[in-house]
């Protein structure tokens, strides 16, 4: 098998619901699709970046940069096909880990389709279903927060995750907890603190959360780590483990008791299970966070959580949270006890629908061998 063609779409789609971090508002998606097509068959993977360099430097426009300049480029070139080969071959450029893990993904599907697997099962996943969570950004007003919580429980999720940031905290927490005294409950702060904020931080120890993700921002272990020495609540770090080395550096630091995996943050599956396989060595327990991935990351995101050290529940919910239509066929639902489960036919295991596709595409472009 040769690669014949790897195609590029940048797509937006719409919110069902705005989606506010400390990074501010957000009503629609921009995010990049790929395709790797050889012998008839398609993969396909997800760019996560954003359209702006709000969660990590890389925006749509740096991604689609570097994959049609560097890394698709390089892939021809070298004749690669199998994922691991292109993970291995795209170190040596630096940098840019949610352009390399959406070509990766699409090299993973091909992989796992051609041979007529699951992508789970190709990653040596255990579970059959995977424990669904959701993150709700911030509200206008903290009734409306509690109200939407109700809404999300009465279909059936069991694990909470809310967006904090300086002035939506510890007053936000106390009415959630008022409310919903036994709920799974964490809340994400995307580094909108600093360690001036250690004694107002610490208040939240009362509410009993599950982990307090990522206070401070990403480049500071070290202030993680003293927090964590204070703070009863095990910290969580997402933005901060950009690779296995960083989460070694993380572990042995003690900057966190919790890591969250998000495949496009760390460049592809293979660091994600180095991750993954370090953490279950150290006994730190993982889950699979989201970046409002359509039906495709998604579906890529579930097959990995299928993985065995992925205890917490995830930032992994059904598709008509996040898009009226979502780009798979059938959308990834819950069931009524908040699970999700692990498509089991090749690949991601969803009919991924380019009509809807083709609706939402602004750009498109084919890359072919020279
Ligand atoms: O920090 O986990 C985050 C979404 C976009 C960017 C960063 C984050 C998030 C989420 C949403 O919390 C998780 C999801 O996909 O449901
Ligand atoms: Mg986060």
């Amino acid at each position: 098998m040769s690669l014949e063609r790897i195609e590029m779409s940048l797509l937006h789609l719409p919110f069902v619901h705005h989606f506010e971090t400390s990074f501010g508002r957000e009503y629609d998606r921009t995010f990049l699709i790929l395709r790797a097509c050889a012998d008839g068959v398609t993969g396909y993977g997800e760019v996560v970046a954003a359209a702006a360099p709000l969660y990590s430097y890389e925006t749509t426009e740096t991604a689609w940069h570097v994959l049609q300049d560097f890394f698709i480029p390089l892939v021809f070139k070298k004749n690669l096909k199998d994922p691991a080969d292109v993970a291995r071959e795209l170190n040596r450029y630096r940098g840019h880990p949610m352009a390399r893990a959406g070509l990766e993904l699409a090299l993973w599907d091909l992989k796992a389709k051609k041979e007529g697997v699951s992508l789970s099962r190709l990653y040596g996943g255990t579970r059959s279903a995977i424990e669904a969570g959701v993150s709700i950004g911030v509200q206008d007003t903290p009734e409306e927060l509690v109200e939407r919580i109700g809404l999300f429980l009465d279909e059936g999720y069991r694990r909470v995750k809310i967006k904090i940031k300086p002035g939506w905290d510890v007053r936000i927490c106390e009415s959630i907890r008022t409310a919903y005294p036994h709920l799974l409950l964490q809340a994400d702060a995307n580094g909108a603190y600093t360690m001036a904020d250690g004694d107002h931080l610490r208040q939240l120890d009362a509410f009993s959360l599950l982990m307090l993700e990522q206070v401070f921002p990403p480049y500071d272990l070290l202030d993680h780590s003293r927090l964590q020495e204070t703070i009863k609540t095990p910290l969580c770090l997402d933005e901060s483990i950009t690779s296995a080395t960083t989460a070694r550096q993380a572990l042995e630091l003690k900057s966190c008791r919790i890591v969250n995996i998000k495949v496009g943050r760390v460049g592809g599956i293979v660091e994600a299970r180095r991750i993954h396989d370090l953490c279950e060595a150290e006994n730190i327990p993982v889950w699979c966070g989201g970046m409002l991935e359509s039906g495709v990351g998604r579906a890529h995101n579930v097959h990995l959580a299928a993985l065995p050290n992925f205890v917490f529940p995830h930032d992994i919910s059904a598709s008509r949270r996040y898009y009226r239509e979502d780009i798979v066929e059938p959308p990834f639902d819950i069931t009524e006890n908040g699970m999700i489960s692990v498509p089991d036919g090749p690949g991601i295991g969803v009919e991924v629908l380019e009509d809807r596709i083709q609706k939402a595409t602004h750009r498109h472009q084919v890359f072919k061998p020279a």
